[in-house]
């Protein structure tokens, strides 16, 4: 008898293997990593803050792009938007409260100044993508550009 149920167990345990093999899940229902971005800074700057970010495969992240600066700024990558699954741009009010939920496919994400927007996505293809760039007329050639890595 105590054989019989030492086989059950090992074979509960090797179909519920066998199960979790197969999927890894719903990948964009995660505790999201956050990380952020500023366009721009209060003395005027025109750059990104960091102008490089490395993300893994597999990872919900929200990425908190903020404006300190005077003026409006684009976040905008082709390269990057073709290799994430996006699962939702969020924007809120000063307060936190939400406003808005925007679902699709996110290629340019524009932040008004003193303002912040939500971009929550997975990332499914590796790659160096480095056409981020703020698409302001000679804003990156003022040097707003960057590189977003994917591992
Ligand atoms: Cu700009």
């Amino acid at each position: 008898m105590k054989l019989i149920f030492s086989l059950m167990f090992v074979l509960t345990i090797f179909f519920t293997q066998l199960e979790m093999s197969f999927a890894a899940g719903d990948m964009t229902k995660q505790e999201p990593v956050e990380i952020y971005v500023n366009l721009g800074n209060e003395k005027g700057e025109i750059k990104f803050f960091p102008n490089k970010l490395l993300l893994e495969t597999g990872k919900l992240y929200k990425l908190i792009i903020k404006n300190n600066s005077p003026q409006k700024h684009y976040f905008s990558s082709d390269k990057f938007s073709q290799a994430v699954f996006t699962r939702k741009v969020q924007i809120s009010t000063s307060s936190g409260k939400p406003i808005a939920e925007i679902k699709g496919l996110v290629r340019e994400i524009e932040v008004y100044p003193g303002r912040t927007a939500e971009w929550w996505f997975v990332p499914l293809k590796t790659g160096k993508f480095d056409d981020l760039r703020c698409t302001i007329p000679g804003h990156a050639e003022a040097g707003m550009v960057g590189v977003i890595e994917i591992k």
